[in-house]
């Protein structure tokens, strides 16, 4: 999970701190001795590091620590505020054209996941924005990177510019622009090619590129999992380009933060969004407050709702919860919305967003791991349309006959049946309380 390291450091070392009534100085410095620790072993820039505690710890000691909560919450707040502020304060989004199309050039070193990222991209443009992007194929030295990209366009059914190997980049991109004007495309996504380390022929290229079209944005893509190395490439991709924004990939893999937390003060450059695996879907804008609040194990509420509306369509989510009112949810229900759940990402990351989630004794290592969610849609499968509409029918032989048929003993198919219950009943209590007040459609995650 992103973080994980980095985040159990920074919790056990405010944990201290958090319910006391009275700080003093030396506790507070304790802690930030501790915390910077925790940001150095994880890999961030050491003087970040060194500016990040002394803000800390001057406003800690200071007045604001006085007011208002628990002492102990406050320095907890101090310490949030400091994380979301070094990773740029402010959510940043995309420039736009003020003409159609917008146009973002994607530069980086081999590997760090630009190919993808654009994919991902222009899958979010549509999906989030409604906006229907060209995908520019302008790595032309590996018949397999262009390849690669009309694949991608293939599986979002999204068209791809591209003119083989022998064309110059320049000449591809401004061709490609012309066509997303003819085609009424409304964002131009430009992938381009990698090096292993930096140097001078690919950046003379990706200067020619960028001083001819003038993109909007240039997206400088790094692996999060590089860590300080990934700060240091930055470094020179915006010496020698000036790019506009940063892309942190396969931060789901990344469990110290290292570049997350250094880029942003290191390049003065916006992290804009952050990959979080490797299929279309995963790339999320980078929200600094939220990030922050995952480091801390206060959650991500936000995101997570964001996720859930993006899988349930509003009809369904009425139908559902009218479902849950009337107290006529049955197992297939059960299982939709489960799968449902499952394309929202993987679990732990899920889990990371609930506040206090890591807290839970046996949640934080996947307790609920994708096997057990096997587990219980093998069991529901296993069951007739009958049983699954109306569990009361179950006996002695029907749970024998499911165990049988799912591969899993018939005390699990008993906990299954049980906790499904015990939900239906709080789900009854739930709809009911809350009335009229319901969100959008009042979806609920019962089981998580
Ligand atoms: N886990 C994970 N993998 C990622 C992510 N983004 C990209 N990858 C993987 O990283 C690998 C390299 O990605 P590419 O998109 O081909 O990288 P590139 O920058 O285009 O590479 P070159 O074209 O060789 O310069 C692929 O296997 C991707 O699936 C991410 O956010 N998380
Ligand atoms: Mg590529």
């Amino acid at each position: 999970m992103a973080f994980e390291g980095l985040a159990d450091r920074l919790q056990n070392s405010i944990q201290k701190i958090k319910g006391k009534g009275k700080v003093t100085e030396a506790d507070v410095k304790e802690m930030t001795r501790e915390v910077r620790l925790a940001l150095l072993e994880a890999d961030v820039n050491f003087k970040v590091v060194k500016d990040f505690v002394k803000r800390v710890k001057e406003r800690a000691v200071g007045q604001e620590v006085m007011q208002s909560l628990t002492p102990g919450q406050q320095v907890i707040k101090v310490v949030k505020e400091e994380l979301t502020d070094l990773m740029g304060g402010e959510q940043s989004k995309i420039a736009v054209a003020n003409r159609p199309p917008t146009v973002i050039m994607m530069v980086g070193l081999q590997g760090a996941g630009k190919t993808t990222t654009t994919g991902k991209l222009a899958n979010h443009l549509r999906k989030e924005h409604n906006k229907s992007p060209l995908l520019v194929a302008a790595d032309v030295y590996r018949p397999a990177a262009i390849n690669q990209l009309e694949t991608l366009g293939n599986q979002l059914s999204m068209p791809v510019f591209s003119k083989g190997t022998e064309a110059n980049p320049v000449d591809i991109a401004q061709e490609a622009i012309q066509q997303a004007k003819e085609n009424h495309n409304d964002y131009v996504i430009i992938d381009t090619a990698g090096r292993l380390h930096v140097d001078e022929h690919l950046m003379d290229e990706l200067q020619q590129i960028r001083s001819t079209v003038n993109p909007n944005e240039t997206f400088l893509v790094v692996d999060a999992m590089t860590g300080q190395d990934a700060v240091n490439v930055a470094e020179t991709f915006n010496e020698q380009l000036d790019v506009t924004g940063v892309v942190l990939t396969k931060l789901d893999g990344d469990t110290r933060g290292g570049a997350a937390l250094s880029i942003k003060a290191v390049t003065e450059k916006p992290i804009k969004f952050a990959g979080m695996g490797e299929k279309l879907d995963q790339l999320e804008p980078f929200h600094p407050e939220r990030m922050a609040q995952r480091i801390l194990g206060m959650g991500d509420v936000l995101t997570l709702i964001e996720k859930a509306q993006a899988e349930v369509d509003e009809d369904q989510a009425k139908e559902l919860e009218q479902k849950m009112k009337d107290a006529s949810f049955t197992l297939d229900d059960f299982l939709e919305q489960m799968g449902q759940v499952r394309n929202m990402g993987p679990l732990d990351e899920l889990i990371g967003m609930i506040p206090g989630a890591d807290k839970m004794k046996g949640l934080k290592n996947a307790q609920i791991d994708e096997n057990q969610l096997n587990h219980i849609e093998a069991i529901i499968q296993s069951m007739t349309k009958k049983e699954r509409e109306d569990p009361s029918i179950m006996n002695a032989s029907r749970k024998k006959r499911i165990a049988k048929g799912s591969g899993r003993n018939v005390s699990e198919v008993n906990r299954l049946l049980k906790q499904f219950s015990d939900m239906k009943k709080m789900m009854k209590q739930m709809t009911n309380q809350k009335g009229k007040k319901g969100k959008k459609g009042g979806f609920n995650l019962p089981f998580m």
